[in-house]
């Protein structure tokens, strides 16, 4: 059975729990990470020598990098309809998922840190307000695309784009930063919300 190594609380497991749950893929999960086993013991590091969760075993297989291991999944496990094959479809369900993993992720981290987990190493002021200014307007460049879309991030069809953007959705509406008016990504939130898979490991309590 396809073998998942990560806790439950990391937004980039969840993303990997909640394409399980879009495939209605059986899975079996270990708790590693900060807080649990230690991703840079011998052992981990063997699977990931970025010493990160999520990774992934799959019989002899092992993948580690969240968005790679999305993709990995649809491909083995019958989620066309979650990645489609024609190259122009595919690309821009590629397109959206590199961007979070790129610029979206590196928005949101200093307010995140700053605001979420409370870290002292992360409480200057000026680096917040411009770090949270950073992340408010990529979230105005998503919320310009579902107004064009009307649905979701890649287009008309929920995507492995819409589970790596709406775990980044919900980590911003749960942040406490001030948050403008974004009425596409509201209304994006709450379709989401029609998916049990973004119930159970998306817009779960966790930011
Ligand atoms: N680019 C990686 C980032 C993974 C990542 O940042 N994982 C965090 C948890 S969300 C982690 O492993 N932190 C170290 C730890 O928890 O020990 C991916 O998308 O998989």
């Amino acid at each position: 059975m396809l073998k998942i190594l990560g806790k439950a609380s990391s937004i980039n497991v969840r993303k990997v729990l909640w394409t399980c749950a879009e495939l209605g893929l059986a899975f079996q999960r270990e708790d590693w990470g900060s807080g649990f086993r230690a991703t840079d013991s011998p052992e981990f590091l063997a699977l990931n020598p970025n010493a990160m969760v999520p990774v992934i075993v799959d019989g002899d297989f092992v993948l580690w990098e969240s968005n790679s291991i999305l993709r990995y999944l649809v491909n083995q496990y019958g989620g066309e309809h979650l990645y489609p094959s024609a190259p122009r479809s595919r690309a821009a369900v590629d397109q959206w998922l590199d961007w979070q993993a790129t610029d979206l992720n590196d928005a949101w981290r200093y307010p995140f840190m700053s605001l979420v987990r409370q870290s002292p190493a992360h409480q200057d002021p000026a680096l917040l307000a411009a770090a949270s200014a950073q992340w408010t307007a990529r979230m105005r460049l998503l919320e310009q695309r579902l107004q064009t879309t009307g649905a979701y991030v890649a287009g008309s069809d929920f995507s492995i784009a819409d589970v790596a953007i709406g775990l980044s959705l919900n980590r911003w509406r749960r942040t406490p930063l001030e948050h403008p008016s974004l009425p596409a990504l509201e209304a994006y939130h709450w379709r989401l919300r029609e998916r049990p898979g973004y119930l159970e490991h998306g817009d779960n309590g966790l930011a």
